[in-house]
């Protein structure tokens, strides 16, 4: 089908805009960076001694495929999580017990490309009990607990070619929604590139939490192959809906940026999943393949177990009558974002000249009355004009993204333009501006996405910095720039760089969490295979070829810190417990030629290093984190000799 409609203006894709939209022209900055920054701007920032900033918030990492947390206002970086990605720095990926955490269908895929993070909802409220962040190039999402900030699980998405548009919450947290970027044949199997069209297909998987609220592919929903994108989930009254939008309607597969900008429209594919879920539980669905890793961390024996999953039970759209309307969008849609109150979803166009709003009430009536203009591989579309509530007019070059205060207003962040531009919710029009350093990607108000967001910061994620900072060679950090929107007129607090590459980012009042906090792992509930809980414990067992040291660690020694009789072509296991029961007092572990990552332990974890050594000789080990003032002493030797030599196993032990 043509999806026309005249109401709309998009801008062709004209060579000049085609070429700004990819080309950053920073305009040149003066020391204020041309914002008009407030009088009392490092007051308003500026977070003394000792003193606590307001707000978590946490930014993906991108391409560094973690999930960042930052304090605001103040900018300070408290932590990087690792999820995707291994971590060096704290065993991460490396070690015995965590290295599962990154099985895939795919074996071990130790990077990926973090966007979204989300928040955990109860009641449509943000609740501080999890964090979920997708990878965006092996489909996965993960589970990160707010008391320990650590990476407890994370789910394959199968049958998808990209995970992009992912993970986007329902207001009770009943459902993760995730939607396949690239469309790909499923079953995916080899098929010409020029014939791929007729094969494409996509998929919206809803991940529910079962019990102890694990993950689990709930169901999939089979719909038409074009390019997902972002999404977000009803509220309020449109509870029960989400709202994804697409491009490349044109199923192109090749030089998207032209082909994939043919028709005058793209597609916001809007998702009735209590119907769904209603079609699933009256057996509509079929059991197909979808074979994919679930992760899971145990807090008590500290230690990831992956499992595999080899079906999924998928519902076609096309056997469920009401599961999946399209609504025309503004050409090259990116967010999909509802309002507070449930009632507006606004869409930009990042080659529209307009941001677009959609009424709820509207779409619930359009359906009934049959307004549909046509279909699109068999599913109806929806006419523009019967579920539009209001477009705002010319609010600046390629809107991207929408974030709301929860006092009517909305912000849209302008990627071509460099802007955040602020509009009220109602009569679309635009109240302020405030231009950005450079090429602005998404914004973030801490609960925009909740029923109650916190509308008194806006940071804003740049990608391209330039003349920012003092320059660090070819490759600048990313930036975010701090906004005071709690009055009237938008006013500039403060940059700071970011790591990895930001694409969206969310936050909460540290109140929320900060007293909930895990401080440490008890020893007493340990489980650990390998533990040794006090350094009488502390041993050596020979297996074999394989070796296990029970070691313990705490200030300024290890148990044992004299070991002898390895050999040449043993394998040896250092599985350390921190017998330590205070709050950030960790002990770190290495040894020479270790072709691994150090470990760092936190007091009551054990976690394992594995160790080949090659040659005869006296290695000496030592704690790698300063934990006290004979942490330099914190050291011992392990004496391998020869393989097939005599010499006896010894260890010291705590009496
Ligand atoms: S996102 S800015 Cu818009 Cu996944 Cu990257
Ligand atoms: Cu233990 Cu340094």
């Amino acid at each position: 089908m043509k999806i026309n409609n005249n109401t709309m203006v998009t801008i062709g894709i004209g060579i000049g805009l085609a070429a700004s939209l990819f080309a950053c022209t920073p305009k040149k900055s003066s020391n204020s960076g041309g914002a008009a920054i407030s009088k009392n701007a490092a007051e308003k920032v500026y977070v003394a001694p000792g003193k606590h900033d307001e707000f978590y918030a946490f930014l993906s990492g991108g391409f560094s495929g973690q999930l960042a947390v930052y304090g605001l206002p103040s900018g300070r970086l408290l932590r990087v999580i690792p999820v995707y990605s291994v971590n060096p720095e704290n065993g991460y990926g490396f070690t015995e017990e965590t290295k599962k955490m990154l099985n895939t269908s795919h074996g071990f895929v130790p990077w990926d490309d973090s966007h979204h993070p989300q928040l955990s909802l109860t009641d449509g409220k943000v609740d501080g009990r999890y964090a979920y962040i997708n990878a965006n190039n092996t489909p996965r999402i993960a589970k990160i607990d707010l008391k320990t900030f650590k990476t407890t699980e994370i789910i394959e998405v199968p049958n998808s070619g990209g995970n992009h548009g992912s993970p986007y919450l329902t207001e009770n947290t009943e459902y993760l929604i995730a939607s396949t970027r690239f469309s790909i044949p499923l079953p995916n199997k080899d098929v010409a590139l020029d014939k791929m069209k007729e094969e494409v297909k996509g998929t919206i998987s809803f991940i529910k939490f079962g019990k102890d609220e694990k993950m689990e592919v709930a169901f999939q929903l089979l719909v038409p192959g074009i390019d997902y994108d972002l999404a977000s989930c009803g509220k309020g009254m449109s509870h029960g809906y989400c709202f994804l939008t697409s491009y490349n309607s044109e199923k192109a597969s090749t030089l998207i940026e032209i082909n994939a900008s043919k028709n005058d429209k793209d597609l916001l594919a809007i998702v009735n999943w209590k119907k769904a879920e209603e079609c699933v539980a009256a057996g509509k669905a079929k059991t197909v393949d979808g074979r994919h890793v679930h992760n899971e961390l145990n807090e008590s024996t500290h230690t990831v177990t992956s499992a595999t999953i080899d079906k999924v039970k998928m519902l076609d759209v096309r056997d469920c009558e009401g599961a999946l309307y399209y609504a025309p969008v503004a050409k090259s849609p990116h967010g999909a974002d509802v309002d507070p109150s449930g009632q507006y979803i606004i869409a930009g166009g990042k080659l529209a000249a307009q941001i677009t709003a959609y009424d709820f009430n509207k779409i619930v009536k359009a359906i009934q009355d049959k307004k549909f203009t046509g279909d699109y591989d068999g599913v109806k579309v929806l006419d523009y004009e019967s579920v539009l509530a209001g477009e705002v007019k010319k609010p600046c070059l390629g809107p991207l993204h929408t974030e709301f205060d929860g006092k009517g207003n909305a912000y849209t962040s302008c990627f071509v333009s460099s802007e955040v531009v602020k509009w009220k919710l109602g009569t679309w029009e635009v109240v302020d501006r405030m231009p950005t350093y450079y090429s602005l990607g998404h914004i973030m108000i801490p609960g925009s996405g909740s029923k109650q967001p916190w509308g008194k910061y806006l940071l804003a994620m740049n990608k391209i910095t330039k003349d920012r900072y003092l320059p660090v060679g070819p490759e600048l950090p990313q930036s975010a720039q701090l906004i005071d929107i709690s009055g009237e007129k938008m006013e500039m607090l403060l940059d700071f760089p970011t790591v990895g590459e930001p694409h969206y980012a969310v936050a909460l009042e540290a109140n929320l969490i900060k007293d909930k906090v895990k401080k440490i792992y008890t020893l007493e509930e340990n489980k650990h295979p390998f533990v040794a809980k006090s350094e009488k414990e502390a041993r050596v067992v020979r297996e074999g070829n394989v070796v296990h040291v029970y070691g313990t660690a705490i200030r300024s020694h290890f148990m044992p810190d004299n070991i002898e009789g390895i050999k040449v072509g043993d394998t040896v296991y250092f599985h350390i417990t921190n017998l330590e029961q205070d709050w950030d007092i960790a002990h770190g572990f290495s040894i020479i030629g270790a072709n691994t990552s150090e470990l760092l332990l936190m007091p009551g974890e054990t976690n394992t290093f594995k160790w080949e050594p090659s040659k005869p000789g006296v290695y000496p080990f030592y704690c790698t984190d300063f934990c006290s003032a004979l942490h330099q002493e914190m050291q011992g030797y392990i004496r391998v000799s020869a393989g097939g030599s005599s010499t006896p196993l010894k260890f010291n032990q705590g009496k």
